[in-house]
């Protein structure tokens, strides 16, 4: 692994212009990882931009250096084209499918290093993947650290907000020892918990959260109080921004005995995304390859277009198998 890191920073020194991006719907993970390269390629003095596929980033990461440094890919094509440069760095995605407008990009640029915590879908020229790693923060942090870079602060509040992000404040079962020696050194070079908690996790809208609360009214439970969902319909939404409803992922597996949550949500007529969460063996990513969809064993994702009683035809048996091939089928 070493030698990777290692050709990593090589080929980070021998670029002269450089991009960074990261996946479509930008989370605190890809936020905090694209950002903490990009401080990273500032200390090195490089010259590079910060393109991703949103038009809308999430402005409850606005603390977080650089953040004003990120541009909207389809702007950028729109305006010049796909722009040269010697080299990407891709953080938190496994492949272009992924990358929404930003894909594009790539495809002029002879070398793409990918730092990753998902099963690859593509391969790039250097990839660093780990699939145990909590988050492409943790990771970003392993190379930077490996190649010298000084931690300062606004570089440690970057890795921090994207670990605190993936492992929901170092309580999922993703989180390791390693997060916490990490977090460890970050606080050590200046970053204030409680600063960056309430910016992350205390910033709720309030019409978000009367729409979260919505959510929770529509909670229901299957196969014998081991399935819970919730879902909401466009009408329901309301508009809300769905970075506000995220919670909602994490409240219908927290109901007592249930082993996988749903949170369902319509984001056109007849169109809806599913996040799925697992708190058993029960693997939720095979349930959302069921959907084309994909993630990580306890947290994963899909979409379906149809009717929410065609959706849950096909979904609670799903749901069902996996539990059953888990042995999670009996209390
Ligand atoms: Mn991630």
């Amino acid at each position: 692994m070493e030698i990777l890191l290692k050709k990593m920073h090589e080929a980070v020194r021998q670029s002269d212009t450089l991009l960074v991006s990261t996946h479509l719907h930008a989370d605190g993970d890809a936020i905090g990882s694209l950002l903490a390269v990009s401080l990273f390629l500032d200390q090195l003095g490089k010259r590079h931009r910060v393109i991703i596929n949103d038009a809308e980033v999430d402005e409850r990461f606005a603390y977080l250096a650089n953040f004003d440094k990120i541009e909207c890919a389809s702007r950028v094509l729109e305006k010049e084209g796909a722009p040269t440069f010697d080299a990407a760095v891709i953080v938190d995605v496994p492949g272009k499918k992924r990358m929404g407008d930003s894909a594009a990009l790539l495809d002029n640029i002879p070398v793409v290093i990918k730092i990753d915590h998902h099963p690859a879908e593509d391969d790039f020229t250097l990839d660093f993947v780990d699939t145990e790693a909590s988050s492409a923060s943790a990771m970003v942090y392993d190379w930077l650290r490996a190649g010298g870079a000084a931690m300062d602060k606004p570089l440690a509040e970057a890795v921090y907000t994207g670990i605190m992000s993936d492992t929901g404040r170092l309580s999922y079962s993703n989180t390791r020892v390693h997060d916490m020696r990490i977090c460890a050194h970050l606080l050590e070079c200046g970053v204030e918990v409680e600063a960056i908690t309430n910016q992350i996790f205390f910033n709720n809208p309030y019409e978000a959260l009367k729409v979260v609360g919505r959510g929770l009214v529509n909670l229901e439970l299957y196969l014998e109080g081991r399935f819970a969902l919730t879902h909401l319909s466009l009408e329901e939404l309301n508009g809300a921004d769905q970075s506000d409803l995220e919670e909602l992922a994490n409240y219908p597996v927290s109901v007592r005995g249930v082993r996988v949550g749903a949170y369902i949500r319509e984001v056109e007529p007849g169109f809806y995304k599913i996040s799925l969460r697992s708190r058993s063996r029960a693997d939720v990513r095979k349930v959302a390859q069921r959907f084309d969809g994909g993630g990580h064993f306890h947290a994963a994702g899909c979409r379906f277009r149809g009717t929410l009683a065609q959706l849950l035809e096909k979904l609670i048996p799903a749901v069902e198998e996996q539990l059953i091939a888990a042995g999670e089928n009996g209390s």
